[in-house]
């Protein structure tokens, strides 16, 4: 709307844990456009504390939240298996929503929801692959589609976490961490992946038992770019991302942000971030700010379901290649004409 004032848009949050506070704390302090309706989360306490500190009414459950008639979009940041359902209850009122990756944790669920948004015949769901929005890989995609270096052949890419949360699984690790990877690399490319293997060698004594940390993930596409990917979620010094993109006349690589560089006992240091919080602060402003202008105009085009279930696609080979130790391919539905 040029000229005129338009109303707030009045979100509703699902999950109220590390990112849905996250998310809470950005639309109230620094989205133009939204405010924070309603918040629901099994944990009443923590609900009921978050929905004080936002000025937002706790409601008592998923449902009750996405059919509210003063919700106009959901935000969705509860654990990934959930998000299915979720998700198309909302499509179910025609409500758009923004679901945190992944957009599920089995295909099955994510073709549900392809299928459901389909048969509406128009996009409300978009998936909080953030990476997209962020400005290093933005010139990093900008820098591979003018062709400066080449034909893209190879890339090597980092992830790492300073310590893994309680309970997090080696199949987490593939389904939550490296699922950014395959959803980025699909998107910097402009290609699926068609085939992936994870390779283990020697664990960190610091991860927990039963966690096979790192891992070392190599994610092919259909043209045959190899994608190298390290997951290290118990690095221990602070979130690093990296990648490094080989190309036929040169390389481009990702370069973290830093605000300042420390001098001091002779060595000159660029500081690390702490968390993927810090990291990436102003990608999850730019993908919110996006998504909530898109609304405005009845547009959503962020990250689509099609591309949640591609990366889902992906992550679940790679978890079936880590128990069977072998190469496994990725087989992909046809892409509805919506998503092209
Ligand atoms: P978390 O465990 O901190 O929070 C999850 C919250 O969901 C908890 O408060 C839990 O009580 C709540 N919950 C559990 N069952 C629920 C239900 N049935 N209905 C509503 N709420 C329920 O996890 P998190 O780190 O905030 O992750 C949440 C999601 O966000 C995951 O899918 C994760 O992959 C994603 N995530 C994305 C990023 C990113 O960089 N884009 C970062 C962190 C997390
Ligand atoms: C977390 O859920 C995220 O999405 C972070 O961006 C990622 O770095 C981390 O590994 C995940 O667990």
């Amino acid at each position: 709307m040029t000229g005129e004032r338009r109303a707030l848009l009045n979100i509703g949050v699902i999950g109220t844990g590390s990112i849905g506070v996250d998310h809470i704390r950005r639309v109230s302090g620094s989205i133009a456009g939204a405010r924070v309706a309603a918040v629901f989360d099994v944990d009443a306490e923590r609900v009921r504390a978050v929905a004080h500190e936002a000025d937002a009414r706790a409601l008592d459950d998923a449902v009750t939240l996405i059919t509210d008639d003063d919700v106009d979009a959901v935000l969705v940041a509860s654990p990934g298996p959930l998000h299915p359902e979720q998700v198309l209850a909302c499509l179910d009122v025609g409500k758009p929503v923004l679901c945190e990756k992944p957009l599920g944790t089995t295909v099955e669920g994510c073709l549900r929801v392809i299928e459901a948004e389909v048969s509406l015949g128009r996009r409300l769901v978009q998936v909080g692959f953030m990476r997209r929005y962020d400005h290093g890989y933005r010139r990093v995609k900008q820098v591979l589609d003018s062709g400066q270096v080449g034909d893209v052949l190879m890339v090597h890419a980092v992830h790492r976490n300073p310590e893994a949360p309680d309970g997090f699984t080696s199949d987490m690790s593939l389904t939550d961490s490296v699922v950014h990877e395959m959803d980025t690399m699909r998107w910097l490319l402009g290609e699926e992946i068609s085939a992936v293997t994870v390779v283990h060698g020697r664990s960190s004594p610091l991860s927990a038992v039963g966690l096979q940390d790192p891992q070392l993930v190599l994610l092919e596409t259909v043209s045959g770019v190899l994608v190298d990917v390290e997951s290290f979620v118990n690095c221990q010094y602070g979130y690093d991302v990296g990648c490094e993109v080989v190309g036929s006349t040169g390389t481009v690589s990702l370069d973290t942000p830093t605000y300042a560089a420390v001098t001091g006992s002779g060595v000159r240091g660029r500081s690390v971030p702490a968390d993927w919080q810090e990291r990436f602060c102003d990608a999850y402003r730019a993908e919110l700010q996006e998504w909530v202008d898109g609304i405005a105009v009845g547009d959503v085009t962020g990250p689509s379901a099609w591309d949640g279930y591609a990366a889902t696609a992906v992550a679940v080979a790679a978890v079936e290649s880590q128990s069977s130790l072998t190469r496994a391919e990725v087989k992909l539905a046809d892409k509805p004409a919506l998503y092209v």
